[in-house]
């Protein structure tokens, strides 16, 4: 019995290197290995196509290699097999530092200083100040929560919205469809924190974003799908949205003549604002096998009813 790499688009050399260490003598495979289905009992893959697991009639367990399961979520994955997604205590560190990187960028105008300097110029602008720098970040789960934790010593109020209430301390929360408007009306850095559900996907759109204040900026680092990436370019171009950065996208990479590799206000990056270490994924997989052999019940499933 076996557990097998499909970890396309990822290369699944790493994650297998990761697994034989884990796995205490498991056998480990990938794609290219060409596997006997009946042997697998785990997969740990991105991304599944339906009609790949129904080859599988062993499978006990499948493994995300991210944070996020949604792309694993296909009709066909048995009700008795879990899904689980990775949990990985730094990973909400890494992406707090990579808003805050993001948001300094802009509310700090280092990109206009970083222009200056091209040609010599010296030439200082008043600092934004802090009432025209509100956070609002969507989404106050593990990873939501530790981007509002970090802003809170910089100075910047902060605000959260989620789908049911959550407290926070030192973040001003909102919650469901009727206090978004008010909390969207509040934030000049708009960060999606969200998981993507039928609920949370194209929820960025024309409407929610042009009830942000004039001049705001948007980090995304949910998914692509969370936003209508036409809306979201209208607005910049419009100049209502002042930037945005972005590394997540509907298409991963996005195409090489897609308007967000050019635009002059978007900071586009390739889904590094946090990466799971392998070690970390192959463990987690290992141990979600070893619990589905047990029959014990597995802290890192997805709800597939709620979706995350
Ligand atoms: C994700 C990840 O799910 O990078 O986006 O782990």
């Amino acid at each position: 019995m076996a557990i097998l790499v499909l970890s396309n688009p990822l290369p699944s050399a790493p994650f297998a290197a990761a697994l034989r260490q884990a796995s205490g003598g498991i056998p480990v495979w990938t794609e290219q290995d060409n596997p006997p289905p009946e042997a697998v009992e785990a997969i740990l893959a991105w991304r599944m196509k339906p009609g790949i697991l129904p080859k599988y009639p062993n499978l006990r367990v499948l493994c995300s290699t991210g944070a996020g399961a949604e792309k694993l979520q296909v009709e066909d994955l048995p009700e008795h097999v879990p899904l689980t997604r990775v949990v990985d205590p730094m990973q909400g560190i890494e992406i707090a530092q990579y808003v805050v990187a993001t948001t300094l960028q802009f509310t700090r105008d280092l990109k206009l200083y970083a222009e200056q300097q091209a040609h010599a110029e010296w030439k200082r602008h008043p600092v934004r100040t802090a009432i025209r720098s509100r956070v609002g970040v969507m989404g106050l789960g593990a990873v939501g929560q530790a981007i509002a934790r970090a802003f809170l010593p910089l100075g910047y109020p902060v605000g959260g919205w989620s789908r049911t209430p959550r407290e926070v301390p030192g973040v001003a929360t909102f919650a469901g469809p009727d206090e978004l408007p008010e909390f969207l009306s509040q934030a000049d850095i708009l960060v999606c924190a969200l998981p993507l559900t039928n609920d949370t996907r194209g929820i960025l759109n024309h409407h929610t974003l042009a009830q942000l204040p004039r001049g705001a900026f948007l980090v995304n680092i949910g998914r692509g799908e969370h936003v209508v990436e036409p809306d979201l370019r209208a607005l910049l171009d419009g100049a209502y949205l002042a930037g945005a950065a972005l590394d997540v996208f509907e298409r991963e990479p996005p195409p090489a003549d897609n308007w967000v590799w050019s635009h002059p206000q978007v900071v586009a990056t390739p889904h590094i604002a946090a990466q799971a270490s392998f070690d970390t994924v192959a463990q987690q997989c290992v141990d979600a096998l070893r619990r589905a052999r047990d029959g014990l019940p597995q802290p890192l499933a997805v709800d597939r009813r709620r979706g995350y």
